[in-house]
């Protein structure tokens, strides 16, 4: 079975509805039909500061989300990153293969650090893309199923992947993006021009998966849209209307041209009540769910513990393969 591979932040607790919609029902569909290796990448976390117990907390309520959503850890291997030291030391063999320049270009970086200024920025921010090389080649991973602002780190993955066999000989598999188009950017809903993100300034357009539902109805119907009435898909001049009925489309499954349809002769409003609805509809028994998890800390961390242990088998492995091409003489 084809192996996939992806990861996600516990930065804030909640995952948002761009995570959900961009990355993890795609792991959920993906782990029928392959060999999924998904992780709570607490290590990436920590390239901005935590607070310690709530880092800790956020990995259980990430993990349990995750399951929530629909991960089952009976098909998929669910870990935390830190479980498998592996990442780390992949991640130091490829930082130097990467160059000083090659890793400036990253434009995540360059955003954020502009956002919080050279004095808070850390190394570890710097070289985050690297370490996300490692947790992909790691595995041999044939696809990653991500956002669309994953794509450039996705390409470094694939140029270190190609440069390390280049030097010492095939050992990585090459990845491909998995990137669904329909729903790789869902949009801020305060600020369309903005991919939705738990970083924006105000929180007003970001649908937390964890708050309560009543709060994220009124967001959605306070949605910035424009001075138009009519319900159409137009990106460029309609971005906001636009996002909506991508996010609609994603959770009634109804294609957007059926949606126009449907929402003929009917104001935003409309849009926005039913969007509302919908999502109260999903996220409601979602909460439950993860409530469920969150519950039984030992059966969660049973689950983790299991993950990392299927995960350290494959990463050592790779690993060990890499010591030796790099020229690591074994311990005796
Ligand atoms: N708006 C989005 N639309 C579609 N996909 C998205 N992803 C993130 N935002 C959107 C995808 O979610 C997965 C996990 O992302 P992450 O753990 O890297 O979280 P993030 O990118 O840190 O999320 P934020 O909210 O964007 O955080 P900040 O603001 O800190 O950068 C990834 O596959 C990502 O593509």
């Amino acid at each position: 079975r084809p192996r996939v591979l992806s990861g996600i932040q516990p930065t804030s607790g909640s995952f948002h509805l761009g995570n959900y919609l961009g990355a993890v029902r795609q792991w959920v569909d993906l782990q029928e039909a392959n060999d999924a290796f998904y992780m709570v990448v607490d290590l990436h976390a920590i390239t901005v500061e935590q607070d310690p117990a709530a880092l800790r907390q956020n990995s259980r309520i990430s993990a349990a989300q995750l399951l929530g959503a629909g991960l089952d850890p009976e098909r998929c291997t669910l870990f935390l990153q830190s479980h498998v030291p592996e990442h780390t030391q992949l991640a130091w063999v490829m930082n130097c293969l990467t160059g000083f320049g090659e890793a400036s270009r990253m434009t995540q970086f360059k955003d954020k650090s502009l956002k919080q200024g050279a004095d808070r920025t850390t190394v570890g921010l710097f070289t985050y893309p690297v370490l996300m090389v490692a947790d992909v080649l790691l595995y041999q991973a044939q696809a990653v199923p991500v956002g669309e602002d994953q794509r450039q780190h996705l390409e470094l993955t694939r140029d270190l992947a190609e440069r390390f066999n280049t030097r010492y000989g095939k050992t990585f598999t090459v990845p491909e993006p998995y990137i669904l188009k329909a729903t790789a950017k869902i949009q801020d809903l305060q600020d369309p021009a903005a991919k939705m993100s738990k970083s924006a300034a105000s929180d007003k357009g970001l649908i937390n998966l964890l708050d309560a539902p009543k709060t994220s109805a009124k967001k959605f119907k306070s949605a910035v849209t424009d001075t138009d009435t009519v319900v159409s898909y137009d990106e460029a001049n309609k971005p906001g209307v636009s996002n909506l009925l991508r996010i609609h489309s994603a959770l009634s499954g109804m294609s957007i041209e059926q949606l126009v349809a449907h929402f003929e002769g009917k104001m935003y409003g409309a849009l926005k009540t039913e969007l509302a609805e919908l999502f109260t509809d999903w996220v409601t028994p979602f909460q439950t769910r993860v409530q469920g998890y969150l519950d039984d800390p030992a059966e969660l961390d049973r689950v983790l513990a299991l993950g990392a242990d299927k995960a350290r088998a494959v990463a050592s492995e790779t690993l060990a393969e890499v010591y030796d091409r790099v020229g690591f003489l074994a311990p005796k």
